[in-house]
């Protein structure tokens, strides 16, 4: 059982599968800007691998076939370090909802909110690294279109070369998260975080990076993550871009009832939070709110915080405090706006697909006339 050796993982987390271990964060840590470690959402397709710092080795391998291999004390040792403040969502992240509102079939792990996190990582700019190994940003070959991670467990992805070596791309290879040595959960001793694309790219446990004119091979980038329109039951892999900068969504995370102040003949008092996200860097800049199912609509306050990077690649929490006008059941919506004016879709007709990728319709929650 490869399993045997996982790590012990917080009970507080809502464990999906156990083996290997899919578990998302609970409403408690998505309240917070960063999720604290314990329950940071975990994604994993096979099980921890098990590794000794000091014998762990990365290798770049370039176009023409040149190798070069960095320890983890000469990653540390010879590259500046940088602080980097990233969201990480699954493509899956609120998959249960799309099934629900379809009563269609989704192929996926069930996730409500919670396959999306936020943490303080750091480590060393991959775009460092890839000069070291003798990609200069300024005269690449034809031939370095991607860069392909490889992990121990044999997972792979693969990201743009443009992505890859953008000054203002904060791609990382990370050895902390939240002030701490990366858990083994989450990729310890190396893993890369991919800021603004979809968390799939962000490869843990990380031992090679394949610079060629390819994607990755691995399923996940040729299959998996990638999506088609609402009519394709059997999909022309071959034919759909692989998911990278994630598109944007928002949810709600919690709903309470002050009974103070009194209730008034306007309504009853209600509280809503949540969080927004948007892929790309590009920022948060309205969340909109309707306690009536979609009739009214009103702005929540959006959360200030501190964080580290060249663009906006985390998720932003938002909250609101207004009146319930509706005095029996009804529903709580939230859709967000980001800086490029993107916003979510209505419902789920429109996008709904078979491996429930993207599931980024306006939240629903249901209250009834007690709330
Ligand atoms: N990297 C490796 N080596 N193995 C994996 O199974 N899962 C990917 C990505 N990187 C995965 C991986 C997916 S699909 C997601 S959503 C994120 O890791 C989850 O990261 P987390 O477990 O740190 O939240
Ligand atoms: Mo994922």
């Amino acid at each position: 059982d490869p399993f045997l050796t996982d790590p012990k993982r917080c009970p507080e987390l809502r464990t999906l599968t156990a083996k290997p271990c899919n578990a998302e964060t609970p409403g408690k840590g998505l309240a917070e800007f960063l999720t604290p470690n314990k329950m940071f959402y975990v994604r994993n397709h096979m099980w921890v691998p098990v590794v000794e710092e000091g014998k762990h080795e990365l290798t770049v391998e370039l176009p023409d076939g040149e190798e070069k291999s960095y320890t983890l004390k000469e990653l540390k040792e010879r590259f500046p370090t940088h602080k980097v403040t990233a969201t990480l969502q699954c493509a899956g992240n609120r998959r249960k909802d799309m099934t629900d509102n379809q009563s269609k079939v989704t192929n996926g792990l069930q996730w409500t909110a919670g396959a999306i996190s936020t943490a303080e990582w750091e480590g060393v700019k991959l775009k460092d690294v890839l000069a070291d190994a003798g990609l200069k940003p300024d005269s690449l070959p034809e031939d370095a279109k991607h860069a392909q991670f490889t992990g121990l467990e044999a997972y792979g992805a693969s990201i743009p070369m443009s992505k890859a070596v953008d000054p203002h791309g904060d791609v990382l290879l990370a050895f902390r998260m939240n002030g701490e040595e990366l858990p083994r959960d989450h990729g310890y001793p190396l893993r890369v975080i991919v800021p603004g694309n979809v968390a799939a790219r962000s490869v843990k446990w990380l031992r090679k990076i394949v610079i060629s004119d390819e994607e990755s091979l691995s399923q996940w980038q040729r299959r998996d993550y990638k999506c088609f329109g609402p009519n394709v039951s059997v999909p022309d892999w071959s034919k759909a871009k692989s998911i990278q900068e994630m598109p944007i969504t928002s949810a709600i995370t919690g709903i309470s009832n002050p009974s103070l102040p009194k209730d008034s003949k306007d309504g009853k008092p209600i509280s809503v939070e949540g969080y927004a996200y948007s892929g790309g860097g590009r920022e948060i800049v309205r969340v909109d709110i309707s306690t009536d199912g979609g009739k009214t609509w009103d702005q929540a306050e959006l959360v200030d915080d501190q964080m580290n990077g060249a663009k906006a690649w985390c998720w932003k929490r938002w909250r609101y405090s207004g009146l319930k006008r509706d005095s029996g059941k009804t529903s709580v919506l939230v859709k967000a706006t980001d800086e490029a004016y993107n916003t979510q879709p209505e419902s789920y007709d429109a996008i709904y697909n078979p491996r429930g990728n993207l599931a980024t319709a306006w939240h629903r929650v249901e209250i009834d006339s007690k709330a």
